[in-house]
C-alpha cells in the first residue's frame, strides 16, 4: 500500500487527536484574535478559547455558514492581511455573490499536499497521466488537483471540460491514464465514445477516474467503470474547505477519508444543529485546522453523510465519511414526501436500456416528471419493450420514493448536456 506521507496518513489515534487539538486551540485563538467576526460571534455565545480543554468543547463555539461569509465581504474572515493571499477561488454558486475563499502561499502548497496524499492513495505515480476535464476558472475542482497531481510528479493535462472530441483525441494522443471529471460529464464522455465506435478497454490506456464536485450512486459509478473499463474513486470537497481531496477514497472503497490533521469532523442534526454520535447520518460541519489565511470555524456543509469510525483495512487512520448523501439544499418535496435526486439517480442507472442522461421536472407539489434518455436501439419500433421499460422505471422510482412519478422516454441526445456539474432538477414551481 503506497502512501504519500505515511507517518501523518498513519498517525495512531491518539497522536492524531492530540495534533488535532493543539491545531483546534491555535485556530480559535488566531480567529478570535484576528477576526472581528469570530471575536463577536465567540463572545456572544460565552466562549474563549483559552477554555478549551478537549476536542469535544468545539461543540460549545458557535457554527459558522454560508451567511457569514458574506459578512464583512470580501476579506473580513481573514486572518492575514490581504497581501499574502496569492488565490481566490469561488464557489460555482450561480446566484448572488459568489463565496469567495483566499489562499495564501502556504494554503496553496498545502492543498496540493493533502491532494498529493489522495492520488497515492489510489496508487498514482509519477509517470501517470492526468486529463483534468474539471472546468479551470474560479471553481477549485481544476486547480486544486492540478498541483496536487503535479506535486506527485504525474503529467498533468489542463483539457478543462466540454469539446468531447477533443477530449477523446487527447486522451488518445497522450495515452491518458487517470481521469478528473464529474460523473455527469462523464457518462457523456463515455457514450460518445461509444458512439464513434471507440471501445475504451481497448483503444484507450485509461486506468482510473477520480469522480466528484456532484453527487452520484453505486450504480452511477459501476455504470461507468464498466463502459470504460476503469477503476473509478469518489473524491469529495468544497470550495470553503480547498475543494477536491476533503473526501477521498481509499482502495477499499468504503467510505472517503478525511484528513484528519487538516479537518476536524462533526455532523450534526441539520434541524436542531445538536451533535450526533459516529455512525449517524446528519450534516458535515468541518474546521479548517492547519488553514492560514481563511480558516472556517465549525462550518456547516449543508452535505449529508455519515462518519465510519472503525479502522480503514488501509492502515490509515483518519477516520471515513460515507458517500455523501445528497445536499440538504437538494432535497425537494412532491406531494409531501422528501425526496432528492440521488435516490432517482440510483434507480435509473441501476436499469437496463437507461442512457446516460435524466432531468426531473417539478411543474406542481403533487407531480414529479422525470425524463429519461434511453437506448438508441430500443426505438425499434417495437412498442412493447418501450411500455415494459416505462412501467419498470415508474415502479422502482414509486418503491424507492414513495412517489409515483410521471416517467418520459426520450431518444439519446435530447436533454441538455452538462460539462460541469449537471443540473437535474428543473423546479418550476414559484409558490
Ligand atoms: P457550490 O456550492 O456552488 O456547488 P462547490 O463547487 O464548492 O460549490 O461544490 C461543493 C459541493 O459539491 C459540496 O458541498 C457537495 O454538495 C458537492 N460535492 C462535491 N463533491 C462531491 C462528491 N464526491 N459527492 C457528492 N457531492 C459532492
Ligand atoms: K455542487
Ligand atoms: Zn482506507
Amino acid at each position: 500500500m503506497p502512501f504519500w506521507n505515511k507517518e501523518l496518513e498513519t498517525l495512531p489515534r491518539q497522536k492524531l487527536e492530540k495534533l488535532q487539538f493543539a491545531r483546534l486551540k491555535r485556530v480559535l485563538t488566531r480567529v478570535y484574535q484576528k477576526v472581528p467576526h469570530y471575536r463577536k460571534k465567540f463572545q456572544d455565545a460565552g466562549v474563549n478559547p483559552s477554555k478549551l480543554k478537549s476536542l469535544e468543547d468545539i461543540k460549545c463555539f458557535p457554527f459558522t455558514t454560508k451567511e457569514d461569509l458574506f459578512v464583512d465581504y470580501p476579506y473580513g474572515l481573514l486572518t492575514v492581511t490581504p497581501e499574502k493571499v496569492i488565490r481566490l477561488h469561488t464557489s460555482s454558486g450561480t446566484t448572488g455573490k459568489p463565496k469567495a475563499i483566499f489562499f495564501s502561499k502556504k494554503d496553496i502548497n498545502n492543498s496540493a499536499e493533502l491532494i498529493a496524499r489522495c492520488l497515492v492513495m489510489t496508487g498514482a505515480t509519477k509517470g501517470d497521466i492526468l486529463q483534468n476535464s474539471m472546468t479551470y476558472g474560479l471553481f477549485t475542482g481544476a486547480f486544486v488537483m492540478h498541483y496536487g497531481a503535479e506535486k506527485v510528479g504525474i503529467l498533468v493535462i489542463p483539457a478543462g471540460p466540454g469539446n468531447t472530441e477533443r477530449q477523446i483525441n487527447l486522451m488518445k494522443d497522450f495515452g491518458t491514464t487517470i481521469l478528473h471529471i464529474t460523473p455527469s460529464y462523464a457518462l457523456y464522455v463515455a457514450s460518445v465514445l461509444y458512439e464513434k465506435g471507440i471501445d475504451p478497454r481497448k483503444e484507450l490506456k485509461l486506468k482510473r477516474a477520480y469522480l466528484g464536485a456532484e453527487p452520484y450512486s453505486e450504480e452511477t459509478r459501476k455504470k461507468i467503470e464498466n463502459m470504460l473499463g476503469i477503476d473509478i474513486y469518489n473524491c469529495y470537497g468544497l470550495t470553503e474547505m480547498n475543494g477536491p481531496g476533503v473526501g477521498f477514497e481509499c482502495p477499499y472503497k468504503e467510505g472517503l477519508h478525511i484528513w484528519e490533521d487538516n479537518f476536524l469532523m462533526e455532523i450534526i442534526n441539520p434541524e436542531t444543529g445538536a451533535p450526533l454520535p459516529d455512525g449517524e447520518i446528519g450534516e458535515l460541519v468541518l474546521t479548517t485546522l492547519n488553514r492560514e489565511a481563511m480558516p472556517l470555524i465549525r462550518y456547516r456543509t449543508r452535505d449529508l453523510t455519515r462518519i465510519i469510525s472503525e479502522p480503514c483495512k488501509c492502515g490509515r487512520t483518519h477516520r471515513r465519511i460515507s458517500r455523501i448523501l445528497g445536499r440538504s439544499d437538494d432535497m425537494f418535496i412532491v406531494k409531501g414526501v422528501n425526496i432528492f435526486p440521488q435516490q432517482i439517480e440510483q434507480v435509473l442507472m441501476g436499469i437496463k436500456g437507461v442512457a446516460q442522461n435524466y432531468q426531473i421536472v417539478l411543474e406542481s407539489y403533487d407531480e414529479m416528471i422525470v425524463k429519461v434518455e434511453i437506448d438508441r436501439e430500443l426505438f425499434d419500433g417495437k412498442i412493447e419493450k418501450l411500455i415494459k421499460l416505462k412501467e419498470e422505471i415508474v415502479e422502482k422510482i414509486r418503491s424507492a420514493t414513495m412517489v409515483k412519478p410521471k416517467v418520459e422516454l426520450l431518444e439519446p441526445g435530447t436533454l441538455p448536456v452538462s460539462e460541469g456539474k449537471a443540473k437535474r432538477v428543473i423546479d418550476k414551481r414559484t409558490i
